[in-house]
C-alpha cells in the first residue's frame, strides 16, 4: 500500500493536493470521486463529504486530514522537511497560506457568485473587506517577491500559486505583471506538470 490516499477528481481542488504530493515525491495512490456517486469511505474522511481529503498510512494507524491548505501543510510536515518554512520564512508562509484559504477563497467565491458587499458597514465587518482589497494584497506581494516567502519555492506556493493560477486561468482573478510572472514560474515546475498533465487549460 501507498503512503497516502488521495480522494481525486481532475476538476477539483483536489489538484492543489496531487501537485504538493508530486512536489513531495511522495508515494500515494488516488481515490478516484464521481461527484453523482461519492464513496462512502470519503465521508469517513472527510464529513463533508468535499475533496481532497487525504489519508495518511501509517504503522501506528490511518490519519486523515481535509481541507487543501492543511493538506499542503501536513505534506511538507509529513513527507518533504525542505518545503517547510525556515525560521525567517515563517510568518510569510502562515500569512499567505491563512490569507488565501481565508479571505482571498471567500472574495473570489462570493464574487464569482454575483455577491457584492453591501456598503462600508459590511466591507468592515467582513474577513476580506473587498474583492478589490484583496486582489491587491495578493498583487502587491508578488512585486516583492517571486515566491510566498521571497527567493524560495515553499509549500505554501503550492497552495497560494494554485489559487493565483487557477484564478488566472478562469479570470477570477485579475491578470497583470506580478500574478502573470509569479504563475509562469509556477508552471515551469516539474511537479506542476506533472499533476496537470492530461487538464483542460
Ligand atoms: N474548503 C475546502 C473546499 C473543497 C471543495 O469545495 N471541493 C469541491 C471540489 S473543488 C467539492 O468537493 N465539491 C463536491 C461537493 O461539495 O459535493 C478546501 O479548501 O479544501
Amino acid at each position: 500500500m501507498a503512503d497516502y490516499t488521495l480522494f481525486f477528481n481532475p476538476m477539483s481542488r483536489a489538484l492543489i493536493a496531487k501537485w504538493a504530493l508530486e512536489e513531495a515525491g511522495a508515494d500515494y495512490d488516488l481515490f478516484p470521486v464521481e461527484w453523482e456517486s461519492k464513496p462512502a469511505e470519503l465521508f469517513a474522511a472527510n464529513p463533508l463529504g468535499k475533496i481532497p481529503a487525504l489519508i495518511h498510512h501509517r504503522a501506528e494507524g490511518d490519519l486523515a486530514v481535509s481541507e487543501g491548505a492543511a493538506i499542503c501543510h501536513y505534506i511538507a510536515e509529513t513527507a518533504a522537511p525542505a518545503l517547510l518554512p525556515n525560521d525567517g520564512e515563517k510568518a510569510d508562509y502562515f500569512r499567505m497560506m491563512f490569507f488565501a484559504a481565508g479571505p482571498l477563497e471567500a472574495a473570489i467565491s462570493n464574487k464569482a457568485q454575483g455577491w457584492v458587499p453591501d456598503g462600508e458597514r459590511a466591507e468592515l465587518t467582513l474577513g476580506y473587506g473587498s474583492f478589490e482589497r484583496v486582489a491587491a494584497m495578493l498583487d502587491g506581494w508578488f512585486a516583492e517577491r517571486d515566491y510566498v516567502c521571497g527567493e524560495r519555492f515553499t509549500m505554501a506556493d503550492v497552495y497560494v500559486g494554485s489559487q493565483v493560477d487557477w484564478g488566472l486561468r478562469f479570470a477570477s482573478i485579475p491578470a497583470g505583471e506580478n500574478l502573470d510572472a509569479y504563475a509562469a514560474r509556477l508552471r515551469d515546475r516539474p511537479a506542476y506538470a506533472a499533476t496537470m498533465g492530461g487538464i483542460p487549460g
